[in-house]
């Protein structure tokens, strides 16, 4: 069934926001044949993933979305079927009038963050009624079955699959960002905010046994790396050497491509929300740098994912992946705790797969978006 959909994007910071909501859209419209309109209050945000894109549209097709901006102040307009409040965005005042006067409600989901923490299925699909008769749901991704699932094309397991099998495929991927790693080596991706660890790390690295090849893409990661580097810049594409390291900076690469990435390296290691979800579908090990919140509650989450992620491996396994995982949020030193993974990088490598498929059983979350709807008609 075709419905029509809103989904609000506002741009808080970085690119999270953005990459989620797009992402969304575009499965929404591709998979589920949806008439989606993605509502985006800073466009400039949206040109670094879909670089076709121009941030001073009021309105432009891109793959099969139909792109707005946000207006300020908003003008009138009709409401979708669904309307998606991404982030408890807040939604316009002028929009929240229209759907009290709409003759058949529309579905207002609040799209929440992404957290493992035990409470999510609990409250995952509840609804909550204001004092103006409107009812909003709460709908959550999450890693189990009580939750809305994760983001997750159908196609992606076949598509990274392809290009795993393609030999040429990583080789031309890397060729084109001028990549050009030594056969041996570990092949490493960091995008992560700042960090005080990061020397420590670099210095593992530099001093390993094994070459390592970091592909940096421009970030807010760049300023720890270049003082580490002693450099003033680091263009893309070009790499510098210190002892075992090849420190190599990349462009920001469209969404689509950022796959491609984490697909061409052996461990990644990301930030945020999406890349998060991404690099998990990557089957490789991953490192995550999460999104600091006040109070520290962000360490609420990070070791709710651990506890979860880390069942499936062996208690030394679980402990160093846990140990480096605390370090590099902690911008602590990860000597030893990097240098302790390396001791289990076949078991680890081969867990991160095996959570991949396990993740994979679950219902995608935009088809549980739709599955949602149609059960609320
Ligand atoms: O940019 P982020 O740090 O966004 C964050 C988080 O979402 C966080 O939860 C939120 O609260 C905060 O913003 C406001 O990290 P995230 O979520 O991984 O988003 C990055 C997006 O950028 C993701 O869609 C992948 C994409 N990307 C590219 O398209 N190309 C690139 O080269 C890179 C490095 C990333």
């Amino acid at each position: 069934m075709k419905a029509s959909w809103d989904i609000f994007c506002s741009v808080v910071d970085n690119y999270g926001d953005i990459g989620v909501t797009w992402r969304l859209a575009r499965q929404l419209a591709a998979e589920h044949q949806q008439c989606v309109r993605l509502w985006v209050d800073d466009l400039k945000a949206f040109v670094p993933l879909c670089p076709e894109a121009d941030a001073g549209a009021v309105r432009q097709w891109q793959q099969g979305v139909e792109v707005c901006q946000w207006p300020e102040p908003w003008q009138p307009m009709d409401v979708a079927d669904v309307v998606v409040e991404a982030f408890a965005c807040k939604l316009p005042e002028g929009y929240l009038e229209a759907m009290k006067l709409r003759e058949t409600p529309a579905l207002w989901i609040n799209l929440e963050y992404l957290s493992a923490e035990d409470w999510v299925s609990g409250c995952h699909g509840l609804p909550s009624m204001r004092p103006d008769g409107l009812k909003r749901m709460f709908f959550f991704p999450g890693f189990d079955a009580g939750t809305g699932g994760l983001l997750r094309e159908a196609d992606l397991l076949q598509r990274r699959r392809a290009f795993e099998q393609d030999p040429g495929a990583k080789q031309a991927f890397l060729q084109g960002l001028g990549v050009f790693p030594a056969s041996n080596a570990r092949l490493i991706s960091l995008f992560a905010y700042e960090n005080t660890g990061l020397a420590s790390w670099l210095d593992a690295m530099a001093a390993g046994s094994v070459p390592t090849h970091l592909l940096v893409p421009q970030g807010r990661i760049m300023g720890d790396l270049l003082r580490w580097l002693g450099v003033d810049q680091l263009a893309p594409g070009v790499a510098e050497v210190r002892g075992a390291l090849t420190v190599q900076a990349l462009p920001f690469v469209r969404q689509q491509d950022y796959d491609h990435l984490l697909w061409s390296c052996d461990f990644n290691a990301v930030r945020g929300e999406d890349s998060f979800v991404r690099a998990q579908w990557a089957g490789r090990p991953l490192l995550w740098h999460i999104y600091e919140q006040e109070e520290d509650a962000h360490w609420v989450k990070l070791n709710a994912f651990l506890a979860l992620y880390v069942k499936g491996l062996s208690p030394a396994a679980a402990q160093a992946f846990t140990g480096l995982w605390h370090a590099w949020n902690g911008g602590t030193d990860m000597t030893q705790s990097w240098n302790l993974l390396l001791e289990h990088w076949p078991e680890i490598t081969a867990y991160a797969e095996r959570w991949c498929l396990e993740q994979s059983l679950q219902a995608d979350l935009a088809q549980a978006l739709v599955l949602f709807y149609r059960n609320w008609i």
